[in-house]
């Protein structure tokens, strides 16, 4: 039982930080995973599990010339689909930066017969449709630098260890590749760090300064260090949905559509449609964001299998963006079996999982404000649903039972609003 208006109150508070207000408010973004990973298909562990020697390894950029690669066309699909930002990595472990980098040649621009600067062109694309471009960068891990060095993941076929100096790797290359994201890109909305391990808390401070002194407010993930509580939001394990409460940063899911990241063509296990849309809900329900990831061909387009996926998410949060963008998670710690709420000031969604419409009407507890108004909100002519409030005073409980539409509203996931009265 959760007749908590305080409980309410502060779920509200949570969004109200103008630095994080634009990513809590957007809910979802596109994660891309985009490298040179990409022409072996093998995802973008592909370097490491393989092996591969560096000068090997660079010989793939000869192969990588992505001509079909239409910045445009991406950030539309994104938009598409209902995200409000982009986390494209600007260099993964492999050390392939996907821009022009005068810090270190190994870059798209430079290696390869393509040419050109996918960034630049995205970094276009966005402030154009109004995405907020961001970027990863793996700080920490960087097999093709030999003085790259990570706790568990390291070059170890090409360098040894016992030679490699860490502060060479550093100042020679992370410091002044970040330095060019955040100077020649105009603003980039946050920077998606991975992989810490072994980073010193001396090193993990130092990179949050260079960023906040180059752009103030780039919002930078947690897993920037190790070090307890840095960062501005919190990006919970590959996949894996966090609960509100745990921490009182903002947090995220960074989730696949099918098992892997990179591009690979081994992998066909895709989650459906109706699978990404009762995530989404799950995700902004307890309050998180849902970062969901392509992984683009070596050609430079998203696979088919996960465009039309994202655009079937896409016209189910086009229809229910009210009931996504700008709002707080359920303010009870219970998690309902038949979906997830969200929230705005004076308004409930239950977002119910079409397969748990079952009984004809549904019971809520612990809402003591009165309803006004309950209404499907895919239903164009939004029929008001009839509702029955009363106290139950011997298990002191506030009851809502709100009859439902005979079928479903919408696919997959039907949203309910409810009007109510004050906050
Ligand atoms: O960018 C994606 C991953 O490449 C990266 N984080 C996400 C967002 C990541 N870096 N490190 N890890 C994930 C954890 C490493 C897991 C490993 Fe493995 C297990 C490395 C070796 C065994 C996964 C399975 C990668 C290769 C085999």
């Amino acid at each position: 039982r959760t007749d908590n208006t305080d409980q309410n109150k502060q779920t509200g508070l949570m969004e109200r930080d103008p630095r994080t207000a634009w990513w809590t408010q957007g809910r979802f973004g596109m994660f891309i995973h985009w490298g040179l990973y990409a022409v072996p298909a093998q995802g973008e562990w592909f370097m490491y599990a393989s092996r591969t020697p560096v000068r090997e390894y660079e010989n793939l950029a000869e192969q990588f010339n992505p001509t079909e690669f239409n910045a445009q066309a991406w950030v539309a699909l994104a938009k598409e689909a209902g995200m409000r930002y982009i986390v494209i990595t600007a260099k993964h472990h492999d050390g392939f930066a996907m821009y022009r980098s005068k810090a270190d040649a190994f870059n798209i621009a430079d290696a390869t017969p393509f040419g050109r600067d996918p960034l630049k062109e995205l970094a276009e694309a966005c402030e154009e449709a109004g995405v907020v471009l961001c970027f990863y960068y793996s700080h920490v891990i960087d097999w093709h630098h030999p003085h790259a060095l990570h706790k568990e993941h390291n070059n170890t076929w090409d360098y040894k260890l016992e030679e490699k100096r860490f502060q060479e790797y550093w100042e020679g290359k992370a410091k002044p590749q970040i330095k060019e994201l955040l100077t020649e890109y105009g603003r980039v909305g946050l920077l998606w760090f991975d992989t810490a391990g072994g980073l010193s808390e001396e090193d993990s401070k130092d990179i949050v300064r260079h960023v906040q002194s180059l752009q103030p407010d780039c919002l930078i993930n947690s897993r920037v260090s190790h070090y307890m509580g840095m960062g501005d939001f919190v990006s919970k394990g590959d996949n894996e949905i966090g609960m509100s409460g745990e921490d009182a940063r903002p947090w995220e899911t960074p989730m696949t559509l099918n098992q892997s990241w990179g591009y690979t063509t081994k992998d066909q296990v895709w989650k459906t449609a109706d699978t990404l849309i009762r995530k989404l809900v799950n995700v902004i329900g307890k309050g998180g964001n849902l970062l969901l990831n392509v992984g683009p061909t070596p050609q430079g387009t998203i696979p088919e299998l996960s465009a039309e996926r994202l655009r079937e998410v896409g016209e189910w949060t086009r229809r229910n963006a009210e009931a996504v963008y700008g709002t707080d998670g359920s303010p009870f710690p219970l998690e309902p079996e038949w979906g997830a709420m969200t929230t705005k000031p004076g308004r409930v969604y239950l977002h119910i999982h079409n397969g748990a419409w079952t009984e004809r009407s549904l019971r809520l507890t612990g809402i003591r404000n009165k309803v006004l108004r309950a209404y499907a909100l895919a239903d164009v002519s939004q029929t008001n649903l009839s509702c029955e409030q009363f106290y139950d005073e011997p298990l002191d409980l506030h009851i809502l039972q709100i009859q439902l539409p005979s079928q479903p509203t919408d696919q997959y996931v039907s949203v309910i609003a409810l009007e109510l009265e004050g906050e």
